[in-house]
């Protein structure tokens, strides 16, 4: 069942987190061996920006995990130059062959992050909508809560949507949260949400390898994976900010896909 740590919070859970103070965290939180799996299609401009913000995370056991689909804009050649300043044993770069989707860059990075031995493993978007300052209270909250996976949720108390979102992006994101979760009645508030971290056991559980759904529909099947298997989920708020440079990659074949998804997986059920 869905937990919702910020509910009926009452007290501002947002800012708090690290606000770029230098904290040592206690083991086993510090040394944890967390790998960020970043999806990348055009995002040269955020990427060395991000990877800098996780890298200096107060978290020493950090890798970052880059799925390029041979992004036109040189992402690629932009993350194996990140690789090559950080070191190899910080950043692993997986060139794929040309624009699959969020879902299948996805499934392949965190595939191969479970087989290289990372214990948790994150999911966020790359043009730094989803702040690295989050992880460690992702990871705090997985401990204490031994829950399965933490989703950083926008629709919960303290939680707050960027401001530059047009009212027509809110409202779309409002309307596919409430239209997937009346269809699907997982207990999960933001059911759309791409900022989560797992732990490594519960995608071995939920079998990554299989999911087939991209684009949004990914997150709803991979939540829905999870509650099938009595996974325990918190979610915990953040903001959520306007992408920082390059432009969007939703499209109405991903919008289509999404709506689409919670009826296949209801009578998959059945
Ligand atoms: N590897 C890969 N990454 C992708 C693909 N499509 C999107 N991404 C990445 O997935 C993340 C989310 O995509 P966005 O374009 O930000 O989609 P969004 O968050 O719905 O839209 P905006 O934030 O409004 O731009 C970003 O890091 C993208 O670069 C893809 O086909 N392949
Ligand atoms: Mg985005």
């Amino acid at each position: 069942m869905a937990m919702d740590v910020g509910q009926g919070c009452g007290m501002a859970l947002r800012g708090q987190a690290l606000s770029g103070e230098v904290v040592e965290l206690p083991e086993p939180w510090r040394s944890a061996v967390v790998t960020v799996v970043l999806p990348t299609y055009n995002e040269a401009a955020n990427l060395p920006v991000i990877v800098a913000e996780l890298l200096s995370l107060p978290l020493t056991g950090l890798r970052v995990l880059v799925a390029d689909d041979n992004s036109p804009d040189g992402t690629g050649t932009v993350a194996d130059e990140l690789a090559e300043k950080y070191g190899a044993d910080k950043i692993t770069v997986v060139h794929r062959p040309g624009k699959q989707g969020l879902g299948r860059a996805y499934v392949d990075g965190m595939t191969r992050a479970v087989a290289a031995g990372a214990d948790f493993v994150v999911q966020m978007d790359s043009d730094l909508s989803h702040s690295p300052e989050y992880l460690p209270q992702m990871l705090g909250t997985l401990l204490a809560t031994q829950a399965d996976v933490v989703i950083g949720s926008r629709y919960v108390c303290g939680a707050s949507l960027a401001s530059e979102w047009a009212w027509h992006r809110k409202a779309l994101s409002g309307f596919a949260n409430l239209y997937v979760r009346a269809l699907l009645r997982l207990g999960v508030r933001d059911v759309t949400a791409g900022f989560k971290m797992w732990r490594a056991s519960a995608l071995d559980t939920i079998d990554v390898a299989s999911v087939r759904s991209n684009g949004y529909s990914f997150q709803v099947e991979m939540n829905y994976r999870s509650v099938q298997h009595g996974l325990k989920i918190v979610e915990l708020p953040i903001h959520f900010a306007d992408r920082r440079e390059g432009e969007s990659k939703m499209s109405l074949k991903v919008q289509l896909e999404s709506a689409m998804m919670p009826f296949s997986l209801r009578r998959r059920a059945r």
